[in-house]
């Protein structure tokens, strides 16, 4: 595997470098935007080939068979593997408590969870020799809301509170669609009010090559959706919305209606209080939100709302923005990056680097 790194003016430039040097064989390992001289930038993109100098690939050796089960552990060995299953049972019982009153739990992914927490716990306790990983979580049915899932849908609109973060994530979600996996990009926004708003998504869509449609009216959303049918991916940006701004808010949850195929993506920031979250969530239920999409991870220190919120509102996680840099700063949500968010933030990426 050679690792080869291409600088050019815009993204797309860069990458066609990548593709003309290497082909189409060639991974995209990161990108990055640098700075050239005083004022001017420039992208980075670092791309990966397999070498065939390297010899004849060779299957991956199988894996090694588990040990058998030792007759006992010794009190602080098994105190060590008890630790964090226990700390993962108490955070998933609060969760669950925190669900609701007395009712068992609806989501029968925390439940199956829970109790694959329970029979580890149990079994070291009685002596049974730790498996060298916690069994993995059996894949969750995509009907049943989870805590992490990714988009599945071709429209995605987000929204959420003014400032959150919806038009920089949304330029972060079309630069990697567009730019590193080839789709076919359209933007569209609906935010044609605020002043400088237009400007903002234009710029992006430029620099990122892909068409910004600008919607005056949410009620035109279907035909312009007709339109754009041969786009892999339309990501829809819409205007903040405070308490005020009720009658926007009916005039897109109108449209919305007839419109099933649009995944609608609850934007907050992570910082946010759980009393807020139910509010925002109650505010924007009108628009039937399907996702949630975490904001500004970098700007809080443990965030445990990016896992209560998820099982309290019954909203999968599918993005996390965890800065201001388009496109790097967003990562695909998953359970166990969202456990670590939560109990200990961001920061302690840069510990454990
Ligand atoms: N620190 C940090 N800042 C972010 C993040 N995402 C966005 N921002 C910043 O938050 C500010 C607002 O971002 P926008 O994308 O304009 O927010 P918006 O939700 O579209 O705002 P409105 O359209 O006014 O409702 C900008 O300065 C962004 O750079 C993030 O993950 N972390
Ligand atoms: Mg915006």
């Amino acid at each position: 595997m050679k690792i080869v790194k291409f600088e050019g003016a815009s993204m797309r430039e860069t990458l066609a470098k990548v593709k003309a040097e290497l082909g189409d064989q060639a991974v995209v390992v990161s990108t990055r935007q640098i700075r050239r001289g005083l004022l001017g930038t420039a992208y980075e993109i670092a791309a990966a080939i397999d070498q065939d100098d390297d010899g004849p690939a060779v299957p991956a050796p199988a894996p090694a068979p588990r040990p058998m089960a030792r007759p006992t552990l010794d009190d602080g060995e098994v105190e060590r593997v008890v630790a964090p299953l226990r700390a993962e049972l108490r955070s998933l019982r609060a969760m669950m408590r925190a669900r609701a009153d007395e009712r068992p739990p609806a989501n029968p992914d925390l439940r199956e969870e829970l109790a694959a927490l329970r029979r580890a716990v149990e079994q070291l306790r009685h002596g049974a020799a730790p498996a060298a990983t916690p069994p993995a979580p059996t894949p969750p049915p995509v009907t049943e809301p989870q805590l992490a899932m990714p988009s599945t849908a071709r429209v995605v609109m987000l929204v959420g509170p003014t400032g959150v973060g919806k038009t920089t994530s949304i330029a972060k979600i079309a630069a990697r669609a567009a730019l590193i996996e080839g789709q076919q990009v359209a933007i569209v926004t609906l935010d044609n009010y605020r002043v400088g708003g237009i400007d903002q998504i234009r710029t992006y869509a430029d620099l990122i090559g892909v068409p910004l449609h600008i919607l005056e009216d949410a009620a035109g959303l279907p035909d312009l959706l007709v339109e754009l049918a041969a786009y892999d991916l339309v990501l829809v940006d819409t205007a903040g919305k405070s308490p005020r701004d009720r009658a926007a808010l009916a005039a897109l949850a109108t449209a919305l209606g007839g419109l099933p195929q649009v995944e609608v993506h609850l934007t907050i920031a992570a910082a946010t209080s759980p009393a807020v979250m139910d509010e925002l969530a109650k505010r924007f239920a009108p628009l039937r939100p399907r996702r949630l999409l975490f904001t500004k991870l970098d700007e809080c220190g443990r965030a445990p709302e990016v896992t209560l919120a998820p099982a309290r509102l019954g909203l999968p996680v599918t993005w996390l923005a965890t800065g201001q840099a388009v496109p790097e700063d967003l990562e695909q949500a998953t359970v166990p990056r969202l456990v670590q968010l939560a109990r200990h933030g961001l920061a302690s990426d840069q510990v454990a680097a």
